[in-house]
């Protein structure tokens, strides 16, 4: 219900853009200029005529204005959300923020009866984190899991950059904004020794650091592990793939090299080792844990699409890989959690692309789906968790 009113804010944006450069060469202020920089504005005509009403605050009855407004303008630095129900109920439209000129949608024309601002768009009626769960199992992954309750977790990234942490019976709490100036981010397991899974995130600038978690959840004052990070296109924290009790960091550089860094359990990485050339063409990487009940966790890695099974040898290196299918170029980010169904087996969850940001992902858009491990190496079909995967910046 939600989707379809978003595709249909797109449309009708889309189809008012097209209008208004039709009328625009005879005019000269395009219409909605009079709405100011910072407001979300509606008019009592079309086309952003007739009387307005500007605000720059969330309004949930609108007095004299109540089913007036027919046409609008967002004018604010996020998401406007136009609701027929005051107090932000019945149905609503999504303008995103900075988009498009005076609209206007016959669904909703006299019939608005409140106005939401919000950063993003999952708020005008929705969390700001994916809707997600996770079975309690019996014994603990050994990662995957934030705050020890021996359920998988999640970090959810909102557009706007906000850091969730979604703990397995679907509560969601804010570790922070300003998020979006991490261009990766992977936490597999306690890499300095206290029991808690710990968080590595890299800057634009190309430092890489380290967040201690504090087991609940958050995180404490970071550290930093280095710079120059910025020549890896992958980084994947892996888990003790050499045998040491450590946790260990993979990572491919831009002329397809794969590193392994040796993790010194204090939070730090020793000299790096050449794992293996010729990777050029993988565009992902993730720590899944070990798979195949060897006991030594592996690594998959997404390829042209196809997604490959790398066993870990335990010597820090990989054995020959095993194609496990294709059709993963759908996916925006593989989490790697451990067991999230509970069964003893480690599993991968995936979530494909946001429908809004690219309408030719088709029917397979915002989903998040769980790939539950047989503890043979191989994975159950793809089945669907959730389908409001969207307004999103990554799941980790
Ligand atoms: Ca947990
Ligand atoms: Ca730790
Ligand atoms: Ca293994
Ligand atoms: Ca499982």
């Amino acid at each position: 219900m939600k989707r379809s009113v978003r595709r249909l804010a797109v449309a009708a944006g889309s189809a008012a853009l097209a209008v208004g450069s039709l009328a625009a060469p005879a005019q000269a202020s395009s219409p909605g200029s009079d709405c100011p920089a910072g407001y979300a504005c509606g008019w009592s005509g079309l086309n952003a005529t007739g009387s307005m009403l500007k605000t720059k605050v969330s309004m949930a009855t609108l007095g004299t204005w109540d089913n007036r407004i027919r046409s609008y303008y967002n004018r604010t630095s996020g998401v406007a959300c136009w609701f027929d129900g005051a107090s932000y109920s019945g149905s609503f439209f999504a303008e995103p923020r900075g988009n498009g000129v005076t609209m206007y949608d016959s669904s909703l024309d006299r019939k608005i009866s409140s106005i939401k601002l919000v950063r993003n768009e999952r708020d005008c009626d929705d969390t700001p984190y994916v809707e997600w769960y996770s079975d309690q199992a019996s014994k603990a992954a050994g990662f995957g899991d934030l705050n020890g309750d021996r359920r998988a977790d999640l970090l959810s990234r909102d557009r706007s950059g906000r850091l969730w942490f979604v703990s397995g019976t679907r509560a969601g709490t804010l570790i922070g904004a300003g998020w979006n100036v991490m261009t990766a981010l992977t936490r597999h397991g306690d890499l300095n020794g206290d029991g808690r899974e710990d968080l590595l995130a890299r800057d634009t600038t190309g430092k890489l650091w380290f967040y201690p978690g504090n087991g609940y959840g958050k995180f404490g004052a970071r550290h930093l592990i280095g710079a120059g990070w910025n020549t890896m296109t992958t980084i994947s924290a892996v888990g003790d793939v050499t045998a040491d009790g450590r946790g260990d960091l993979v990572a491919r550089d831009t002329a397809g090299t794969l590193w392994l860094y040796p993790g010194t359990g204090h939070g730090a990485f020793a000299a790096r080792k050449k794992i293996d050339t010729g990777w050029k063409s993988v565009s992902a990487t993730t720590g899944p844990g070990d798979l195949n009940g060897d006991g030594h966790p592996d690594l998959l890695a997404r390829e042209l699409g196809k997604l490959w099974f790398y066993p870990g040898t335990g010597k820090g290196g990989f054995a020959a890989r095993r194609l496990i299918g294709a059709g993963w170029n759908v996916m925006s980010s593989f989490i790697s959690v451990g067991d999230v169904n509970a069964d003893g087996h480690n599993d991968l969850m995936a979530a494909t692309q946001d429908g809004f940001d690219n309408p030719y992902a088709g029917d397979s858009a915002n989903e998040l789906r769980l790939y539950a491990g047989n503890g043979k190496g191989w994975f159950a079909p793809g089945q669907i968790y959730d389908q409001d995967w969207y307004d999103l910046n990554g799941g980790f």
